[in-house]
């Protein structure tokens, strides 16, 4: 019974580590578009009157790719091994993975015969300097490949940086640095934490006297952020506990009040609370999401199969496994196990000049922050990180091929190392595909009164990078799309299954007026606790250049002076404002007093005069409302604003402080900004951070529907006139005919 337990709930916690690892192969390995012409005509709508939905199927994916479809995970495996890197930026390799963790564990700092065994929370490239990435072209050599690593070790934590190619290492003790926190959990933290509990008799029995059987108990990590004292000077997380009977979806059934605090680095029990023996655990009923679990006759087939079609195959490369072309479009796009995904050297084609012209540096997820609004004691501290706590790009699946991406798509793997610093592969993280939804680059059509008969439109295709983490029961969907017309559109979905909390109400009409559930009835005896989701990016823009000033351009009511003798009283006028030093560029969003906010270079103008540049366009949005000494948000102090700007600098990448983990917030992008320095046509980082209020709804049981916001970093004078004015329309020669099988 025990080990039916352990082995069921271990493959939940380790499919997002190690064990599918080599698994899951069932994916086609990316190749540049080189369509067989005889192949792609077949489809093609000159000579395709037969052609039928399978015909179009065949054809669409010789087009796309060179190599079988499906490469062995043996194949897949020995392409990574083989691995060499291309690009100043590419990730380490296995073969580098492997030659870093090997200089690791022969260190003298590590091998002391008594310490316990090395911990890697980190192993990612050291980035060269940005002077040397933007020196390099192609056909040069590599600047020296390092890594940077954090180690912890005898309850030290360590900075290290690994000359791959020499084996020097060079350690610094990370508490000279940063007075608090600690590294992002290791996959290995998160499943010994879960495991924990079950080491403690009294544990056992609260959980088999609340009826649930030990075999049918799931355990989640909980990171505890920093409220004082209790989470000082040791690496602590809450477990809380789930019953799976009868369903997969064990997120609906809580063993609600059940905390047990667990030393991370010893794996102690040191405190177990049940303050919820009298809350009855949901039943199981409706809570299944999978298909194969909804009978037959229930399916809801609502719409016919889709897909796109290129005829010619895609517009996009990938070389050297990184560096993505389309359309006018170049940059770099690579996982990362802290960030999801990191896009780089963002470059857009001017169509007067033909030169590919920088727009942004690097950009990517700096942090979450998800604070739940239920000051109780099994909910207070529920105040997640969710990239420098748990790894984003660590918990991002493999995506699922026609449905997390469409089937046109191309699929990057990721190689991350394990606590052990072992390399290993995370299959199909990251998708690119190009994507068209049927909407509008542009147009125009006169009306008949010119007689002109004019119609000009043109479709707008986009191009997609896209992954999707699964940080326990919430899914994140991040993609960044771009646009022909210069315009990068990064849009973040929210999807996944809600952290719920288990009430003896059954019906609204029983709980007393005065009562707050934080949250709405979304079942019986279940509580969607309301929380908030902020999402912030670290956007390093280049706007033609390393030096750019940001303008915050006011948008402003001017009475109409009477000199000018009009019948209107008032207009508005745009007043542009450089921001001389960072505390001018801590923005906060007002509808009444509203700004375009430009990141321009003065050194570069247009043919008339105006300073090139980029507006980051908000979307929907929303502000932390907690207040500023409530101690998560003194963690979260990087959602105080929607928008920053902080000098370059390569130790402030993360907007929560480096380490995140149990952090005091004493070290964060609002602190960092108050030092107030000099950001006048400098090299600038933009941090915009996109919010969500989540009060819970009953459609978000068992599993929700996606939600999404987006923001866009658009051209504002970069361009001398609209860059896609020159583009083809669609015309119906060029499209394949793929009639229904039952139309055909
Ligand atoms: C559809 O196309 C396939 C492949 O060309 C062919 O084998 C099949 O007979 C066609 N079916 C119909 C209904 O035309
Ligand atoms: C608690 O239960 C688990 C699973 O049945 C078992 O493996 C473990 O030994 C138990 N712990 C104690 C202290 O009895
Ligand atoms: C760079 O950032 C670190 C960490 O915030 C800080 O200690 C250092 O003073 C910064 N350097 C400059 C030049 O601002
Ligand atoms: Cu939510």
């Amino acid at each position: 019974m025990e080990s039916t337990h352990f082995s069921r709930f271990l493959f939940l916690l380790l499919a997002a580590g190690i064990l599918i690892l080599f698994a899951c192969a069932n994916f086609p390995t990316y190749l540049p578009p080189q369509p067989s012409p005889r192949l792609s005509s077949r489809c093609s709508a000159s000579s395709s009157s037969s052609s039928n939905s399978s015909a179009c199927k065949s054809r669409k994916i010789a087009g796309i790719l060179k190599q079988p479809p499906n490469p062995t995970a043996e194949s897949r495996r020995l392409r990574h091994e083989s691995a060499t890197p291309q690009h100043p930026l590419d990730p380490l390799t296995i073969q580098e993975l492997n030659k870093v963790r090997h200089v690791i564990n022969s260190h003298h700092l590590f091998k002391s015969p008594s310490s316990s065994a090395v911990a890697l929370h980190t192993v990612v490239l050291e980035e060269p300097p940005k002077s040397a990435v933007l020196r390099w072209s192609p056909g040069d050599p590599l600047p020296p490949r390092k890594a940077f690593a954090i180690a912890r070790s005898g309850g030290d934590t360590l900075l290290l940086s690994v000359d791959v190619a020499s084996g020097e290492l060079k350690a610094d003790r990370a508490s000279d640095s940063s007075p608090s926190g600690y590294p992002t959990m290791t996959v290995e933290d998160m499943t010994s934490a879960t495991w924990a509990p079950f080491a403690s008799a009294d544990f056992n029995r609260t959980v088999t006297d609340r009826g649930v059987e030990l075999s049918d108990v799931a355990c989640l990590p909980i990171s505890l952020g920093w409220f004082g004292k209790k989470e000082e000077d040791r690496r602590l997380i809450k477990v809380q506990c789930y019953s799976m009977k009868d369903t997969v979806n064990f997120y609906m059934r809580p063993i609600e009040g059940l905390t047990v605090v667990v030393d991370l680095d010893s794996k102690d029990v040191i405190e177990i609370v049940d303050k919820g023996r009298h809350i009855p655990i949901p039943n199981a009923a409706n809570t299944d999401y999978r298909y194969s679990a909804i009978k037959k006759n229930q399916r809801l087939d609502l719409v016919n199969p889709i897909s796109i079609e290129q005829p010619k195959g895609p517009t996009f490369t990938v070389t050297g496994d990184h560096l993505v072309r389309w359309a006018n479009w170049e940059f770099h796009l690579k996982p990362d196990p802290r960030a999801g995904v990191i896009v780089s050297q963002a470059r857009v084609k001017d169509p007067e000049t033909g030169e590919m012209r920088s727009v942004m540096y690097k950009g990517y997820t700096s942090e979450l922050f998800v604070p739940y609004m239920d000051p109780t004691d099994a909910w207070y501290f529920k105040t997640y990180m969710d990239a420098g706590e748990y790894g984003f790009g660590l918990n991002s699946m493999p995506l699922d091929p026609l449905n997390d991406c469409p089937r046109n798509a191309h699929y990057m793997d990721a190689v991350f190392a394990a606590g052990d610093g072992t390399p290993y592969v995370r299959p199909n993280m990251v998708c690119i595909f190009e994507s068209y939804g049927g909407d509008i680059g542009w147009r125009h059509s006169e009306s008949p009164i010119t007689g002109m008969g004019i119609i000009e439109a043109r479709p707008k295709v986009t191009l997609v990078a896209r992954m999707a983490a699964s940080v326990a029961n919430y899914d994140y969907i991040i993609d960044w799309e771009f646009q022909t017309d210069g315009l990068i559109r990064i849009k973040v979905g929210l999807s996944g299954i809600l952290m719920v909390k288990g009430t003896s109400y059954v019906n609204k009409n029983e709980v007393p007026e005065d009562e707050n559930l934080y949250g709405t009835m979304l079942s019986e005896n279940v509580i969607g606790v309301i929380h908030d989701h902020y999402v912030t990016f670290y956007l390093d823009m280049d706007v033609d250049g390393v030096d750019n000033s940001f303008v915050n351009v006011h948008i402003k009511k001017e009475e109409t002076s009477p000199e000018v003798n009009s019948p209107r009283r008032s207009f508005l006028k745009a007043v542009r404002e450089v921001a001389k030093t960072e505390k001018e560029a801590q923005i906060k969003f007002q509808l009444y007093n509203p700004s375009e906010f430009h990141v321009v270079n003065p050194g570069k103008t247009t043919r008339v005069g105006n300073p090139v540049g980029y507006k980051v366009v908000a979307g929907g949005t929303a502000a932390s409302l907690l207040d500023h000494s409530d101690p998560p948000q003194m963690r979260g102090a990087f959602t105080n604003n929607q928008i920053w700007v902080t000098p370059y600098n390569r130790s402030e990448e993360w907007a929560g402080g480096l380490f995140a983990y149990q952090n005091h917030g004493e070290e964060n992008l609002q602190v960092w900004s108050d030092r107030d320095r000099e950001i006048e046509n400098k090299d600038i980082v933009v941090w915009y951070t996109m919010g969500f209020h989540h009060i819970p709804c009953q459609e978000d049981f068992p599993i929700m529907p996606t939600v999404s916001s987006s923001f866009d970093l658009k051209p504002v004078n970069f361009f001398e006139r609209n860059p896609i004015l020159r583009i083809p329309p669609n015309v119906e020669k060029d499209l394949p005919v793929c009639k229904a099988a039952a139309s055909a």
